[in-house]
């Protein structure tokens, strides 16, 4: 179905494994549009509650956007490819109501670090490498890097990463507030399962109010405490709300996801 994705979809978890090892899973205009469908696909999924997304082979999560492709674009053509992509895949992905749980398996640079972040939670294995290493090629991140990487770990260091276009290690990353946690490579699918797992046993409509509510915060113009009043009114209304309180007044665990 996909040229450069593998997807297996078990437990109401989907998994979707960006599939170019012998490019280290570049993001190329291709891929760019199936992850797009595929994120589409697990989104309208009633069977699907969360999306582990992650990359093929033992060294790459992405190793950016396909720099042989867009080696020779013209500044018009550049900019194209910045916004399209930012509105298929990377602003596609932050606001989509199904969580995104990026596994960070190897190499996140450029647009790979970039679709990490837009992810709405990241793990990473021990052997990952993450960076913006734009700046050397004579580019800037132009998939969201400058604003998600400064408000993940704060402007100063999202300035060193930039600036010096240099990788950090798993453990800076966790210290930084840039992945939740690191684990071993051969724990890592597992890791992101066990915490698909723990968001599952929940309200998958109030998980999409809070991503609206927390997206929100962070949307030029819109007032994040008014969308959080709207998002949590609108709760009072669904089945979940109703299935949620009454379970806890029969003393018996919620049953959300049937
Ligand atoms: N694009 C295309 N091909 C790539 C990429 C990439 N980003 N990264 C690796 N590859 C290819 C290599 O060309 C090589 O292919 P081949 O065997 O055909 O020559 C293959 O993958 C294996 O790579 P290496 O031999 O280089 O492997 P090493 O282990 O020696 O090095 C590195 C691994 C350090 C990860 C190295 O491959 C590297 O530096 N890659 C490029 C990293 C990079 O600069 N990424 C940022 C790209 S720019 C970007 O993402 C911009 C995002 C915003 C764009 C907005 C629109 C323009």
């Amino acid at each position: 179905m996909y040229n450069n994705l593998l997807v297996t979809t078990e437990n109401q978890i989907a998994t979707i494994t960006i599939n170019r090892p012998k490019q280290l899973n570049a993001l190329n205009k291709e891929t760019i549009e199936e992850l797009h469908n595929a994120l589409k696909a697990a989104d309208e999924d009633s069977n699907v509650g969360v999306v582990i997304l992650t990359g093929s082979g033992e060294k790459a999560f992405v190793a950016g956007a396909d720099i042989k492709e867009f080696a020779d674009f013209s500044i018009a053509e550049g900019g194209k490819l910045a916004s399209n992509g930012q509105e298929i895949l990377f602003t596609f992905l932050e606001n989509l109501t199904t969580p995104v749980i990026a596994a960070v398996n190897g190499f996140a640079l450029g647009g790979g670090l970039e679709l990490a972040m837009a992810s709405h939670i990241r793990i990473a294995s021990s052997n990952a490498r993450m960076g913006l290493p734009e700046v050397s090629l004579g580019v800037i991140p132009g998939y969201g890097g400058t604003q998600r990487l400064a408000q993940l770990v704060g402007r100063g260091k999202a300035n060193e990463m930039v600036f010096t276009a240099g990788m950090i290690k798993s453990d800076d990353a966790l210290s930084w507030g840039l992945v939740n946690h690191v684990v071993e490579l051969d724990e890592l699918l597992a890791k992101a399962n066990e915490i698909a797992s723990k968001i599952l046993n929940n309200s998958g409509t109030a998980i999409a109010c809070a991503i609206r509510s927390v997206n929100a915060g962070f949307t030029d113009g819109v007032n994040g405490y008014d969308v959080e009043v709207e998002e949590f009114g609108k709760c009072f209304g669904t089945a979940d709300f109703k299935e949620g309180t009454t379970a806890f007044v029969e003393k018996r665990k919620a049953n959300f996801r049937n």
